[in-house]
Order: C-alpha cells, then sequence, then structure tokens
C-alpha cells in the first residue's frame, strides 16, 4: 500500500481517494484471503539469519514460516538453507528442517562427492568465523571460477541461480503472491519448491522415466516419479525408474545447464512451460545446479557427482536374442542355428523366467530346461564365442524346500512388515522379498549367484520386476501416513494409491529404512548387489540389464525401456526413451526390437531392427503368445538384418571407445542431435533422429509404407556410411528428403570424423580378429579426428591398469591438395601385443579439383606388419560432389 504523503496529488483530493483505495482494496483483500484459507497449502518463509563464509564458498541461512496452512499437514516451523560450490561447475542448495535430521538418501547407497556431513545444523555454520549478514535485501553467494551466482531474496523467501557470463536466469524461486503453488512448502509429508523459467528460450529434458511422444518436455504436464511396473506401452505415466535430473537449454546459443533433486520419495514434477515445480511427499530439498554450458559437459559434471557409467564388456555390443515363452533346450537351439543358417550375427542368447522350476530364482526347470541340456547348450555357445544371459527376479519364493528361501530366512534379509517377513505375490506365487538395504543381503545374493554359476556359467544377469513389482496390493496399516500420505503423487496417471501392486509403504528395511522412503532405491540396489556379486564369482567386467533404475544407476547397470508394444508409435517413442537414459547417465540402452508385447509384422521388425542396430544396446525381445520374431523369420528382415547389423558390428570399436568415453567421461553413447549443434536451434525438437557419439547420425523410418524420410542435417558434408558417394552438403542446416528403400536406414557420417571401424563377422570375438579401416571424413574447415580404445573387453577395470589398455587418437588435415593423417598413441604395447593392423585407409570428402589426376603416396610411416607395398585407388563418381581415395594393402600396427 502506498503512503498517502507520497502521492503528488493535492491533500484533499489525495485523502479521499486514498479512502476509496484503502476500502476497494480491503475489498479485494478480504476476497483473496477467503480464497488462499480455502485452497492455499502454503505462505511461504522468510530468511531470519544468513551467514556467508566466502572461504568455504557457502552460504547458510534460516528461514521461518510466515503462517501454517491446513493442507497436507502441519508446516515446519524453521528450515535451515544451505548453498556451497562443491565444485566451480557444481551448486548445491539444501534446505531441511533445522531441527530435525530427516530421510535422506544415505552416502552409502549413492556416494556423494565432497558431501557435507554437518550442514544439517545450522549451529555448526553460525559458530565458525563468519562474516553475518542480516535484514532485508539480497545475499549473494558466488565463486570467481564459477560461472554460477546463487542469490538469496529475503521477503519472502525465495532463491535464484543465474548464469554470471550471460546474466541469465537459471532458476528462480521467488514466489508470485497470486499464485500459492510458487510458495515454498514443507511439511513432513509435502514439499513444494517452484521455480520460474523464461518460456520461449528454455527448453527442458530428462526427468523420467515415462514414455514421451517427444524427448524435449511439453508444457502442461505432470511427470510422476515413483516406481511401477506399468508397461512402457503406455505414455506418459510413471515407469519402473526414477529420475529427477533434467536439463536446460537455452535459445538461441544453447548455453545448458543440469537441475538434480536429489530425492527418493514419491513425487509429481508440473511443467507448465513457464515453471517448474516439485511437489514431493517427504526427504529434504537437495539440488544441484550443473553449470554446463554445453548439454555434454552437463551430463559429465552430473555424472561426476552421480557416479560415472559402468563399462561394459565388448560383447555386450554384439546383437542379443530374447524371448518370453522359449519352450525348451532345443527351441533355444534351433533358434542360434537359425542365426547361424541365415548368416545373421548373434552374440548372446538369454532366457526369460520359463528356465526355471515354479519360476524360483536359481532353478533350472527339470522337464523342459534340464541341468545337463543347458551345460551343453552354453557350453556349446561359448566354444562359439557367444554368450548366455538369464534373468532373475527379486522375490523369493516361500516354500519350505527350497534353499534359496531357507538360506534367506537364515541369514534374515528379507523386507519387513509388522515384525515378519513382508509375503508379497509374484510369479513363483508367495513371496518374500530380498531387503538390499541390508548388506547381509549382499552376502546372500553373491552366494546364490555363486552356487547357481557353478552349475551354469552364465555370462550375465537380467534383473526384472524390482520397481517392486508385486502381483497383489496390501491393505493399509489403519490411519498410516505411510500407507496412505496425505498427498497424492499421480501414481498411474489416476493417482492410484502408492501402495498399488507394489511393498506397502510401511513395510521396513535395515535400520528401519521405510519403503516409503526408500521404494525408489530397489532397482538401484539390487544392480548394485549384483554387480558386486558378479566381480566377485566371474572376476569379469559384469554386465547387468535392470528394468528398475534411479539415479547413480549407470554405475552399475544397463538398462531397457521394458515392456514396449509391437506398433509404429512404440518403436518411434523409442528413441526419446534412449536419449533420456543417455542424459540419467545409463548410456548402454535399447528397446526390444521388433516390439515385446502384441503381434510385430514382417514391415514393423524389418524397420526396427533397422533403428535397432544403432541403439547402444541391440536385443530383440517379445511377449510369450506372441507370434515368432527372430531376426531369420522373415527372409526381407534377415537381409536388412545382414545389412545393418553388419554396420553395426564393424562400428563396434567406434561403439566400445564411446563406452570408454561414457565410462570416463559419462558422455553418452546415443545422443541428441543438439549435443553435437547446440547453436542449431532447429535441432532441438529432434527425436526422430539422433547421434552415435558426436558425428554418426541416424535416420530412421519410423511409419509404415513410407519409403523415403524426411530428415534434418545441421550443416555440413554428411556421408551415407552404406555409400559414400552419397552426400548431403550444406552451408546450414535443412530438411531434406532422402530414399529410404525398404531395406535400408540411412545412417550419415559428418565431416570432420575419423572412425575406426573394423571387418564384419558372426560374432563380436571374430570382428575383433579383423583389419581395421580408418574412414577419415576429410574436412576444409577443420582438423577431422576420431579415437580408438582397446582393451580386452572384459576386464573389470576399463582403462585402468597400464598395459591392459591401448588409446589411440587420430588427425587428419587438408592443406591445400595434401591429405594427411597421424596418429598419437597410448600405451601402445597392449596393441602391439594383439598385433592389430590398419589394412586401409579410405579418405572421404575430398574436394573435387577441376583437373584430378589422382593422389599420390607421399609419405607412410610407423610400424608395419609386413612390407607391402600400399595400393592407392581414386575413385570419382561422376554424379557425386566429392572424390573417395582408398589406400589398400597397407598393415600398420595400430599401437
Ligand atoms: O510380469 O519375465 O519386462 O521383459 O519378458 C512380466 C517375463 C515379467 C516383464 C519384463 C519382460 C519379461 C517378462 N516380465
Amino acid at each position: 500500500m502506498k503512503k498517502p504523503e507520497k502521492m503528488k496529488k493535492p491533500e484533499k483530493t489525495a485523502a479521499a481517494s486514498y479512502h476509496q483505495h484503502l476500502s476497494l482494496l480491503l475489498l479485494f483483500l478480504y476476497c483473496i484471503f477467503v480464497a488462499a484459507e480455502k485452497d492455499s497449502v502454503g505462505y511461504g518463509y522468510s530468511v531470519r539469519s544468513v551467514a556467508v563464509d566466502s572461504s568455504l564458498k557457502s552460504l547458510t541461512a534460516g528461514l521461518g514460516l510466515i503462517r501454517s496452512s491446513s493442507v497436507y499437514g502441519p508446516d515446519i516451523q524453521s528450515l535451515n538453507l544451505f548453498a556451497s560450490f562443491e565444485t566451480k561447475d557444481r551448486l548445491r542448495v539444501r534446505i531441511t528442517d533445522s531441527k530435525k535430521q530427516r530421510w535422506e538418501i544415505p552416502q552409502e547407497i549413492i556416494p556423494r562427492q565432497s558431501y557435507c556431513t554437518h550442514c544439517w545444523l545450522p549451529e555448526n555454520r553460525l559458530n565458525s568465523p563468519v562474516n553475518h549478514q542480516t535484514g532485508p535485501g539480497n545475499h549473494f553467494l558466488s565463486d570467481p571460477t564459477s560461472d554460477l551466482v546463487f542469490t538469496l531474496h529475503t521477503t519472502p523467501f525465495g532463491f535464484s541461480v543465474k548464469r554470471r557470463s550471460s546474466g541469465d536466469i537459471l532458476f528462480d524461486t521467488s514466489p508470485e503472491t497470486s499464485h500459492s503453488d510458487t510458495f515454498l512448502v514443507f511439511k513432513d509429508q509435502y514439499i513444494q519448491l517452484s521455480s520460474a523459467l523464461p518460456i520461449e528460450r528454455s527448453h527442458l529434458y530428462g526427468i523420467g522415466e515415462h514414455t514421451k511422444k517427444s524427448f524435449k518436455l511439453t508444457p502442461n504436464d505432470t511427470l510422476t516419479l515413483w516406481n511401477a511396473d506399468l508397461a512402457s506401452a503406455n505414455v506418459d505415466v510413471n515407469l519402473y525408474g526414477s529420475h529427477p535430473f533434467y536439463i536446460d537449454v537455452r535459445s538461441p546459443n544453447g548455453t545448458t545447464h543440469g537441475v538434480l533433486l536429489l530425492n527418493s520419495n514419491g513425487m509429481d514434477v508440473v511443467y507448465t512451460g513457464d515453471r517448474i515445480s516439485y511437489k514431493v511427499t517427504g526427504g529434504i530439498i537437495d539440488l544441484y545446479f550443473f553449470a554446463g554450458p554445453s548439454p555434454d559437459s552437463v551430463i559429465q559434471q552430473y555424472t561426476e557427482l552421480i557416479g560415472r557409467p559402468a563399462p561394459m564388456p565388448y560383447w555386450s555390443f554384439g546383437f542379443h536374442q530374447c524371448r518370453y515363452g522359449y519352450e525348451n533346450v532345443s527351441d533355444l537351439k534351433a533358434v542360434v542355428a537359425g542365426y547361424a543358417k541365415a548368416g545373421i550375427p548373434l552374440e548372446v542368447m538369454w532366457t526369460d523366467i520359463d528356465y526355471m522350476d515354479g519360476y524360483k530364482d536359481f532353478t533350472l526347470d527339470p522337464i523342459n530346461f534340464p541341468v545337463n541340456s543347458m551345460q551343453n547348450f552354453v557350453n556349446t555357445l561359448h566354444q562359439n564365442g557367444q554368450r548366455y544371459v538369464l534373468i532373475l527376479d527379486p522375490g523369493i519364493s516361500v516354500n519350505e524346500t527350497y534353499g534359496t528361501f531357507i538360506r534367506g530366512l537364515k541369514a534374515d534379509i528379507f523386507i519387513k512388515r509388522d515384525g515378519v517377513p513382508y509375503l508379497g505375490e509374484v510369479w513363483p506365487g508367495k513371496v518374500y522379498y530380498p531387503d538390499f538395504v541390508n548388506p547381509a543381503a549382499e552376502t546372500f545374493w553373491k552366494g546364490e549367484i555363486q552356487l547357481f554359476r557353478d552349475i551354469l556359467p552364465m555370462d550375465g544377469l537380467w534383473l526384472d520386476m524390482n520397481e517392486l513389482s508385486n502381483f497383489i496390493t496390501s491393505l493399509p496399516t489403519p490411519h498410516s501416513t505411510l500407507d496412505d500420505p496425505p498427498y497424492k503423487i499421480n501414481n498411474n496417471g489416476v493417482r492410484r494409491p502408492i501402495n498399488n501392486k507394489t511393498v506397502p509403504a510401511t513395510a521396513l528395511h535395515y535400520r528401519n529404512l521405510t519403503e516409503y522412503n526408500t521404494h525408489n532405491l530397489y532397482g538401484l540396489l539390487e544392480a548394485k548387489a549384483t554387480h558386486a556379486a558378479l566381480i566377485n564369482v566371474n572376476g569379469k567386467r559384469p554386465f547387468i540389464l535392470s528394468r528398475s533404475t534411479f539415479v547413480g544407476s549407470g554405475k552399475y547397470t544397463a538398462h531397457w525401456t521394458g515392456d514396449n508394444a509391437a506398433t509404429w508409435n512404440d518403436l518411434a517413442y523409442s528413441i526419446p526413451s534412449i536419449l533420456n537414459f543417455g542424459l540419467f547417465g545409463i548410456p548402454m540402452v535399447g528397446a526390444d526390437i521388433c516390439g515385446f508385447s502384441g503381434d510385430t509384422t514382417e514391415e514393423l521388425c524389418r524397420r526396427w531392427i533397422q533403428l535397432g542396430a544403432f541403439y547402444p544396446f541391440a536385443r530383440d525381445h517379445s511377449a510369450i503368445g506372441t507370434i515368432r520374431q527372430e531376426l531369420y523369420f522373415w527372409d526381407t528382415v534377415a537381409a536388412t538384418a545382414r545389412k545393418v547389423l553388419g554396420l553395426r558390428y564393424r562400428l563396434l570399436p567406434y561403439f566400445y571407445t564411446l563406452m570408454y568415453e561414457a565410462h570416463m567421461k559419462g558422455t553418452a553413447v546415443a545422443r541428441p542431435m543438439f549435443f553435437s549443434f547446440p547453436q542449431d536451434v532447429k535441432t532441438y525438437r529432434i527425436d526422430t533422429q539422433f547421434l552415435i557419439g558426436k558425428g554418426v547420425m541416424v535416420s530412421p523410418v519410423l511409419k509404415s509404407g513410407a519409403v523415403s524420410v524426411d530428415a534434418y542435417f545441421p550443416s555440413g558434408n554428411w556421408f551415407d556410411l552404406f555409400n559414400y558417394s552419397n552426400s548431403v552438403s550444406l552451408n546450414s542446416g535443412k530438411q531434406i528428403t532422402l530414399d529410404a528403400p525398404p531395406d535400408h536406414i540411412n545412417v550419415h557420417v559428418r565431416e570432420g570424423n575419423i572412425l575406426a571401424l573394423q571387418g564384419e563377422a558372426l560374432t563380436t570375438k571374430a570382428a575383433r580378429k579383423t583389419p581395421f579401416h580408418l574412414l577419415v571424413v576429410v574436412s576444409s574447415k577443420e582438423t577431422s579426428t576420431g579415437e580408438v580404445f582397446l582393451d580386452d573387453g572384459e576386464e573389470v577395470e576399463m582403462g585402468k591398469e597400464a598395459g591392459k589398455w591401448s588409446f589411440v587418437r587420430f588427425y587428419s588435415q587438408m592443406i591445400k591438395s595434401n591429405v594427411n593423417i597421424r596418429s598419437e598413441v597410448l600405451n601402445g604395447d597392449f596393441a602391439l601385443g594383439q598385433k592389430w593392423i590398419i589394412d586401409k585407409v579410405t579418405f572421404i570428402g575430398l574436394e573435387k579439383f577441376k583437373r584430378f589426376k589422382g593422389y599420390k603416396l607421399k609419405t607412410c610411416t610407423g610400424r608395419n606388419l609386413i612390407k607391402n607395398s600400399p595400393v592407392i585407388k581414386a575413385s570419382v563418381n561422376s554424379n557425386a560432389q566429392f572424390l573417395t581415395v582408398e589406400i589398400s594393402k597397407l598393415s600398420l600396427l595400430i599401437g
């Protein structure tokens, strides 16, 4: 309200108008007051004290509740905020009860680097020699080395995060007085925090796991996070995993930051375009801001905190075949033989729950999958350089004659409710669930895996149903606010009770942790235990595929997108799903090729293997009762499979090197287009195409009947990897229509890249014995680069122990009419020991000169294995814009 003396009008008029205004205003306030009383979930907080400790790069503030509200339980009166620069690229903002320790994800479950252990007690901070500041106004926390600036607004409380270099406000929780949803609310079981976003310039990606029609988040969407066994064929509902992380790409220049809310409780994330609001059912506010500024660097910074992706064994990049409903060992053998006969690569054969005896983990069906035949089957696979992976479900059958059950009971490792193991129901009937929070459960699990591996030497494990999935919904404990919390998240898209078909929230884990708080962590914990077990019993790099995931799961496991359906929509939606897991630090991801539920068709399966051949994880999988969809089932699918998997296998060193990069830096294998072209705003909406690494672009057909594809090409020269003389050359990005006949998928490589390829083969083992071929995509604008990481492919550690790996980087430049290529080798000994050679170098993208006479080899130095004279062949395709020059019969040692 303005004071009357400040008005410029004469006294008398002013007084009159003041009274008039005042009564109107009172009426107005009264209306708001009534409305607010009815609807408001909170009135926010104000800042009571602030302390900035510049040497520790941190700020502590005490917040006091402005006024209580009645919805969702009592408000917490005083809060503590702690903001700190944990690294120059990472700002943490933590808000919690100042008096009482609340649930938060323990360090043992997700180890965080430079975690502040005492910061929940404001006293600790206030006792240290700090520069006290109180009173109204803003308080800043900035670190000269960081591009992020934190600002605290005092009355009402709010904070913002700004990018120093551009002044861009990245996150701003200052409440809008007219909008109760924008206030900070902090209750025992309801926390609300909301940030404004510049709607025109902010492009959000992430917050999973959901099947979405588009990769870029669309406004007016509620994204619920509560792990649930719901088929991924359902769009827009909470699925198997929870990842409260997003990246925000700001147009026009593509500057990107990331935001993580590290919280395991069920939540709704409401995105309206102009705001993002978190409505969380417990825990604390623990926000991390990652400065970027490139999309790629955000993921590097994110995985630096949550853990880098686990290295995957080389063989896991081969093609996998699975089905729910394989009938017996002969069925399995016939599938393996079918692939061999059709000449289609098959690396890994899988068995689903069919192999078990009564669906009990660690048992074999004595009739259809008897021990001896299964052993023979797996041994034969191994002799042929192939692998075997099997499924495990967490539920342990309650059965007094079942060894695993007896040992589990004895070790006392099951989740409990009301003092006894909680009784759920899954495939085997009644089950108890191991409590992976309990270290003893890890020991138990390891023991069971060990015992079973002694019988059947599996190469990897597939973890299903770990949301946790339960076929029954137990009755809630009467009056329990855990089983029936005041705020209902949008579970299953219809605000279904959180206990629906899972372990009830009142169930207890080790140290009395509640299922309510730890529910979303189950898949992570199971993967962690399984990872440790496999290293222990196998001594090799583990391969684990988990359906349920959480922040940090990438450290242990690969992921598939669950139960999609054999439809064209599901084919298309697989791209956003896969790209999301790249953001979440789980780069080894794929969708069930040809579709899981429902009958696929020849055409759909053909298009699906064309796309699936370029998923980081490539597995054909189908549901019981559907028609068979092994790739040899139809001739046209088989033919296209040979072609596209042929290219995948040639690209294996590229995929594997991307895995190495992912493990070292966190970067994704399959990436959105804007990762390489953040300044091209047209790439922000693209989710029908994607990149592998920085320079290979996949543009699949996603529609029935289509024989062409509309694809967006960012500027530059692009070359078809199946036929180098098909090229697209652009000064600026453009939508192009490409031919896509039934047997073809468009895969292009951009200028500036060097790909180290190997030969096609039916197994990765055989492919690794073929010589290398360097494909150099020459550029007149930039140095072309490429790299290759080489190790034995299944060493537990990747790239750690000297002598066990080599890394080679290639550079190529075009200077006038000369083209050169050179390599830099790190730890060459390993590759030299393997005698890997480069037998061919192909330069593509050379400009055609008017009086072109050919190229000649000027010098070639390096260690030649055999003295051959290299053969140079220049081919000029008359209708092509570029030349291709091939040097063959080389035998240069790559090391
Ligand atoms: O209740 O094991 O997502 O891949 O084939 C279904 C049978 C259990 C769900 C998995 C699917 C698997 C199926 N499983």
